[in-house]
């Protein structure tokens, strides 16, 4: 790769500059339609959820700058055409949000959608930069500020560990679907890590900074982390839980007795089995599961022969690693759906 040029770091939080104002201010939410309307492959924009915690920062693209900076041999600096400049790869990738860390994790369901990312691979910026050998994470920073909850805060900030940061599907982004990004979504730069919760890939970024620690931000400490349910310790809010969504039948749906389901599946690595049952899980039958493209998620499929009337249909998603959907209780819980099926094929 031939070795752009890189800009020296300007003086400290002068990136911040950028920065011209919250619009909207405060916290900001668009939900996403119920999983029945999540039926493409590709999930367009008008019908992506959107988290935002404390507003979307309004920047000024001529003078925003990313800085690279901390544990490494040479700290350095792009304007966005310059990041432009550097090959670009796009990733097609499951996009999920965790859901509020104020509520119950139940109580946010299926805030997901599936979305075609392109950027730079971020370890392509960490080779320009040389970490040093005690760099063991890196600090994603955002242009945004203000308050979550009660909780100040003058930036927004998560952290990756290095061993996930030097993935080639981690990348510093500027379109969604194969346009810009709008200001909702980051623009114009945020971080991508397919395969972990939306709240670690930072929008509006400004920062990348090498680092031997994690990073003490309201949002790596208050908020965004869970008990493990296997070990029973607090863990970050990084991974995708496994987990898995109905989108045909519609609840309510009046279908015939020869039923063809259809749902999506996913998980941080790639799910080999769904099993669906019409008897509240006492019985499971196998549905077939499509490959994984990248770190999207996939279909599955199957036809059940119903009893005519109301049906309840549950699916229950494994991935690689062994991991299953909790039946009840969890935000990656099994989906259940209630529909009539009718005498007619
Ligand atoms: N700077 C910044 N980045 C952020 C957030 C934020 O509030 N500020 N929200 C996070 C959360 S919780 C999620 S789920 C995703 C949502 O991205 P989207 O709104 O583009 O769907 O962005 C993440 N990145
Ligand atoms: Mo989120």
């Amino acid at each position: 790769m031939a070795v752009p040029n890189l800009l020296d770091i300007p003086e400290q939080d002068a990136e911040r500059s950028a920065f011209i104002e919250l619009d909207p201010t405060g916290f900001f939410i668009r939900h996403p339609p119920k999983p029945h309307e999540l039926s493409t492959f590709i999930t367009p924009e008008d019908k992506l959820f959107q988290t935002i915690h404390m507003g979307a920062a309004v920047v000024d693209h001529q003078a925003w700058t990313l800085v690279i900076d901390g544990l490494v041999e040479r700290p350095f600096a792009l304007s966005l055409e310059l990041l432009k400049q550097l090959p670009s790869r796009t990733v097609t990738s499951v996009h999920e949000c965790f859901g509020s860390p104020l509520k119950l994790a139940t109580s946010a369901l299926w805030r997901v959608g599936n979305v075609q990312w392109t950027g730079v691979p971020l370890n392509a910026l960490l080779k320009l930069a040389r970490p040093l050998s005690q760099a063991q994470y890196v600090w994603s920073e955002g242009l945004d500020r203000g308050a979550f909850a009660t909780v100040e805060a003058a930036r927004y900030q998560k952290d990756l560990p290095l061993d996930k940061a030097i993935q080639e599907e981690v990348l510093v982004a500027y379109e969604l679907n194969g346009k810009l990004l709008t200001k909702h979504q980051g623009a114009p730069v945020r971080l991508v890590v397919p395969g972990w919760l939306g709240t670690n890939s930072t929008k509006w970024l400004c920062k990348l900074s090498l680092q031997s620690s994690r990073v003490p931000s309201p949002f790596t400490t208050v908020f965004y982390n869970v008990r493990d349910s296997g070990s029973g310790k607090m863990r970050p809010v990084w991974r995708t839980d496994i987990n898995s969504m109905i989108v045909h039948p519609a609840p309510d749906a009046m279908v015939p007795a020869e039923l063809h389901y259809k749902g999506w599946a996913w998980a941080e690595s790639d799910v080999n089995a769904v099993v669906v049952s019409i008897d509240s899980g006492q019985n499971w039958t196998d549905a077939v599961v499509s490959a994984r493209v990248l770190f999207s998620w996939q279909k599955f499929t199957g036809t059940l022969k119903l009893p005519p009337g109301i049906n309840t249909l549950m699916a229950r998603a494994t991935s690689v690693d062994g991991t299953t959907q909790p039946l009840t209780g969890s935000r990656n819980h099994c989906h259940s759906v209630t529909f009539t099926a009718t005498n007619d094929t």
